[in-house]
């Protein structure tokens, strides 16, 4: 992949009924402050929401929350939306993803095999996900913004 051609906006939004709004807030700040362009969808977001605003604002990452226990349903047929729409970001989904998440691996490859490219926990800090998307979206690191994370 070739560095710094890739879109640097991210679309972010908590998936289905699902109305957990602290952790999408963080995360855009976090990602806001690392210099991306964030496109918060908020709570309650559609699959199509997520497809129209990917689109519309030719996102680089499509960014997956959800915290209720109801992932797995949520996102069944969610690759094939964005597909049909046209759009070919990169995907990634997080938080309390399974009820309990008894077995870590187990709910990796469930969201692994709905097709997502990465799938992080309720622990994730968002320093991961900001050095997943620079990885993923080709971004190099400036000191600027090494110091921003840092700090
Ligand atoms: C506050 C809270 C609520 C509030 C939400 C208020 C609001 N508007 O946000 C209220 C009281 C409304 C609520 C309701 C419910 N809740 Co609640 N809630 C919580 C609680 C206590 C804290 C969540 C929170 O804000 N955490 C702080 C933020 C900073 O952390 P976070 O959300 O985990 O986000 C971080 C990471 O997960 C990660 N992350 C999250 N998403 C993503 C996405 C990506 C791409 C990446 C990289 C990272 C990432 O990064 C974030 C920032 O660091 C948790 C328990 C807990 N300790 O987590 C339960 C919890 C999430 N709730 C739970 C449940 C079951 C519910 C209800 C279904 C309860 C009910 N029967 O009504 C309802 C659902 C209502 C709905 N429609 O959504 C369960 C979920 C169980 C599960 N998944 O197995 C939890 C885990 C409590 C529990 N232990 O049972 N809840």
């Amino acid at each position: 992949m070739v560095p710094n051609t890739m879109s640097q906006t991210v679309v972010l939004g908590v998936i289905g009924s699902d109305a957990h709004v602290v952790g999408i807030t963080i995360l855009e700040q976090a990602f806001s402050a690392a210099g991306f362009d964030v496109v918060n969808l908020g709570v309650q977001t559609s699959q199509e929401e997520f497809a129209e605003a990917a689109v519309a604002h030719d996102a680089g990452a499509v960014l997956v929350s959800s915290l209720y226990g109801h992932a797995e349903q949520d996102c069944q047929g969610f690759h094939e939306v964005l597909e049909e729409a046209g759009v070919e970001a990169e995907t990634y989904i997080g938080g309390n993803l399974a009820v309990g998440q008894d077995d870590w691996e187990e709910t990796r490859a469930t969201f692994e095999a709905l097709g997502f490219d990465r799938v992080f926990d309720s622990e994730t800090d968002p320093e991961e996900a900001i050095a997943a998307l620079r990885d993923d979206l080709g971004l190099t690191t400036t000191d600027t913004e090494r110091a921003t994370i840092s700090s």
